[in-house]
């Protein structure tokens, strides 16, 4: 049997249905009863950056084999823990980045040239009354990524077509890459306009965007985020941003998802979505035949397709 945990795709679950016996976590609120009944048929768990799979969850499924995450991220999985007990883990990644980039870059012109609230000024009826005042160019602004992995550099190669310069931030210097390299966040931060999270979210990348980083990007600087939501002190965010120390910020994901500080919603020079870095038709299928191919692989005794544990 295959555990998934929360509802993620319409079609993964249709086709995890096809070939495995598969339970909805969710359609059984008491979830320790339905543990206890079935802990013994539950060979994997399909999880997603939402609800993955945590200790206690581990813990719960003594015949759990493989986890196989609807993610790139694996935050919500306890990697430790899996290596003990010798459960597998294969994640999402690759199929996702360019969509990931290319919302990032979406951001950064969506803040930088106010599209959301020029559009917001066109359907209000507005325009009629008068000219949207004027915004800031994006070509040509300093682009600091924080985390030069898949994604980073996907959104590092699409700065650049803007005329951007990139710089950046990661635990050690890439070696053979062009981008100027600088050893601290707040150097990063202080060094660029615009400052991309693109790295995962680990003890140590956890409020990597903490007061000092916001101050040294300061009031003309813009934080975009489309890592996870605990890479930003999200309390500091709101008041940098509510007092004008910061220029302005484009996040996809948030602390406490899909709880959004209320505070921002006034504010011009910020842009809100609902984690949809990932989020199109056609990567969605793509991930979902990851998470299958890799269950299939796994099960035919084959070489897992994206194994992380
Ligand atoms: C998903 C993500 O939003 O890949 C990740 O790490 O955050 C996402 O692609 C999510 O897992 C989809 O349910």
């Amino acid at each position: 049997g295959v555990l998934m945990t929360c509802p993620m795709s319409a079609y993964l679950e249709q086709e995890l249905d096809k070939r495995f016996k598969l339970f909805r976590f969710w359609q059984f609120p008491q979830r320790a009863q339905f543990l206890k009944e079935n802990c013994g048929s539950i060979r994997a768990v399909v999880g997603n950056a939402t609800v993955g799979a945590d200790a206690e969850l581990i813990d719960a499924l003594p015949k759990l084999e493989i986890v196989s995450s609807f993610s790139v991220g694996l935050d919500k999985v306890d990697l430790a823990k899996c290596k003990e007990k010798g459960v597998r883990v294969t994640n999402t990644p690759d199929v996702l980045t360019d969509d990931v980039a290319d919302l990032a870059i979406g951001l950064c012109l969506a803040v930088l040239r106010r599209i959301c609230e020029c559009d917001r000024y066109v359907r209000s009826g507005k325009w009629k009354k008068g000219d949207y005042k004027l915004t800031s160019k994006f070509s040509g602004k300093t682009v600091g990524i924080i985390g030069l992995g898949r994604i980073g550099t996907a959104i590092a190669k699409r700065a650049e077509a803007f005329n951007c310069p990139v710089c950046y931030y990661s635990r050690r210097e890439k070696p053979n890459c062009q981008y100027k390299y600088y050893p601290s966040v707040t150097e990063l931060a202080s060094n660029c306009n615009i400052l991309v999270v693109a790295c995962p979210l680990t003890e140590e990348t956890r409020h990597i965007i903490n007061r000092e980083v916001i101050d040294a990007l300061g009031p003309k600087g813009v934080l975009i985020n489309i890592g996870r939501g605990p890479h930003v002190d999200e309390p500091e965010l709101v008041s940098a941003l509510l007092e004008g120390r910061l220029g302005g910020a484009g996040l996809d994901v948030f602390e406490k998802e899909p709880e959004v500080p209320e505070e921002l919603f006034g504010l011009e020079n910020v842009v809100l979505l609902p984690h949809v870095g990932s989020g199109t038709v056609e990567t969605r299928q793509e991930m979902a035949d990851l998470v299958i191919g890799n269950l299939e692989a796994y099960f035919l005794s084959k070489p897992l397709l994206t194994p992380v544990v």
